[in-house]
């Protein structure tokens, strides 16, 4: 079994709803989903001109191979009706694989640790939520650099 941490964002529709049968099609599709994050409303980044997303952050096991699980999370997207119209712009769903075990991986298709983790208020703070102690380390001093992008927890919304 492989230790992954997902991020994943949905800003149309109903987001909610949106990442809650994203979470289901992923424990169908072979991912044991261990831990969930509180959910967070978080300024667009990249293309700002858009809703705020609903992010969060996911904790797992699964056998599926990186490749096989970049293509079960692609085929989750497109399930969810997600068209990419705008580079970093709206859409009902979007599945990131953060990291996958200790795994590094280079490719046009797939970088494993995810690039943008540090530098992501809306990625590191679910993450946060849900990481073992070691990385929670890794996180803290990462909170500082990202302190002014607007990032508030959904009070009361569990998708557990
Ligand atoms: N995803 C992006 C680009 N910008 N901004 C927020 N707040 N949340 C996201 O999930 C997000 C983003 C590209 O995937
Ligand atoms: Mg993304
Ligand atoms: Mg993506």
């Amino acid at each position: 079994m492989a230790r992954v941490y997902f991020s994943m964002g949905s800003n149309m529709g109903n987001c909610v709803e949106n990442l809650k049968k994203a979470l289901s099609l992923m424990k169908e599709g072979g991912i044991d989903i261990q831990k969930i994050s509180p959910v967070y409303i978080t300024a667009p980044i990249g293309y700002e001109n858009q809703d705020d997303f609903y992010n969060i952050a996911v904790k797992a096991e699964t056998t599926l191979m990186p490749f096989k699980l970049l293509k079960l999370c692609k085929s989750i997207e497109t399930e969810l009706f997600r068209i990419k119209l705008i580079e970093n712009g709206p859409r009902t769903i979007d599945i990131d694989i953060l990291t996958y075990d200790t795994w590094k991986i280079g490719s046009e298709a797939l970088t494993i640790p995810h690039p943008r983790i540090t530098e992501r208020a809306f990625v590191l703070y679910p993450l946060y939520d849900v990481a073992e102690d070691a990385m929670k380390k890794a996180i803290e001093p990462l909170l500082e650099k990202v302190s002014g992008q607007r990032i508030e927890k959904l009070e009361g919304e569990v998708l557990n």
